[in-house]
């Protein structure tokens, strides 16, 4: 058999499904050279394969070169990152700001869409307003009355869109509006406030011109390769504007004398929401930064 292309649409205990120029969906595993060089293939992933012969599988030869790789979630290849919130449940901002930074340290360009318009408009306009100086696009979105879903589709037309965020906030719903591909959606655990994780499974779903992966939801911060920390505010345009007008340099925008940043935050001109959350992802770059070695 003779090796061909394709992109890893799915990925379930140890076996992948990839995508072919022929629009067929192979059955591969991952050749033993991979797991020795801690190597997973990812859902995004364009490979080269050798398809199996009958019923059988086929083997992933070769992984070809990613132009960014998200750990949480397990995807690689993003046009955009799409960090869907929801006042309800709770929403995780801290998480939400995690994700921001990832897609910006990957090059991956973010969005942050703010669903269920209709279940409480008063917190999507006040998590609107917090994100408002990141210079991201942000679309509020109802599945329930359709607002905003014409936005989100011309986002979507544009490249590889992976939804990300917590369960429950209704990831799978929007692309299954925007995109008619029928997927299971679930229901909100009314007791304790949480998603139900109804998608397991990143899944990158082509249809209709859409390239859109759906990934399951997970609320805990990843711990990501320790970097700098003060190579943190980079990743907050908001800041780019006064960073340069701080007493000290390098300022970490935290609680030094003369900080511009925190000025332009006291008079409202920052969110001071993102600068608290800010602060807390400080803290922890910094444990981290100082235990890399241990
Ligand atoms: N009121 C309201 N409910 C919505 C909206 N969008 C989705 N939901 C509901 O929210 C619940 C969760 O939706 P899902 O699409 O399964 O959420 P998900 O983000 O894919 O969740 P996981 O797959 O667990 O990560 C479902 O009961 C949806 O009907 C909306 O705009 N308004
Ligand atoms: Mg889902
Ligand atoms: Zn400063």
């Amino acid at each position: 058999m003779t090796a061909m292309q394709g992109v890893i649409v799915k990925g379930i205990g140890g076996f992948y499904y990839a995508l072919a120029g022929d629009n067929q969906v192979y059955t591969l595993r991952a050749r033993g050279v991979f797991r020795k060089r801690k190597i997973t293939p990812l859902v995004g992933d364009t490979i080269r394969f050798t398809p199996g012969k009958g019923e059988g599988e086929g083997w992933i030869d070769e992984i070809l070169p990613r132009r960014n790789v998200l750990v949480r979630p397990p995807v690689a290849n993003l046009s955009y990152l799409l960090i869907v919130v929801a006042p309800k449940p709770k929403p995780d901002l801290l998480l939400a700001d995690t994700l921001l930074i990832e897609a910006r340290r990957q090059k991956i360009a973010p969005a942050l869409i703010i669903n269920k318009l209709d279940s409480d408009a008063a917190l999507c306009r006040d998590i609107r307003a917090q994100y408002a100086g990141t210079g991201d696009p942000v679309v509020v979105t109802s599945v329930k009355s359709g607002e905003g879903l014409q936005s989100l589709e011309e986002l979507l037309k544009r490249g590889i869109c992976c939804f990300a965020g917590q369960s429950a906030v209704g990831k799978s719903s929007l692309v299954a509006a925007v995109t008619g591909i029928d997927l299971d959606v679930g229901e909100m655990s009314l007791k304790i406030d949480r998603g139900k994780h109804t998608t397991r499974h990143a899944e990158l779903l082509t249809h209709d011109g859409f390239q859109v992966l759906d990934t399951a939801g997970f609320s805990l911060l990843s711990q990501t390769e320790a970097e700098d920390p003060v190579l943190l505010k980079a990743y907050y345009p908001e800041f780019a504007p006064y960073d340069s007008q701080c007493r000290f340099r390098p300022c970490y925008h935290h609680s030094e004398p003369g900080c511009a940043v925190l000025k332009a935050c006291a008079c409202g001109l920052i969110a001071k929401e993102r600068v608290m959350r800010y602060h807390q992802l400080l803290k922890n770059a910094k444990e981290a930064w100082e235990g890399r070695y241990e």
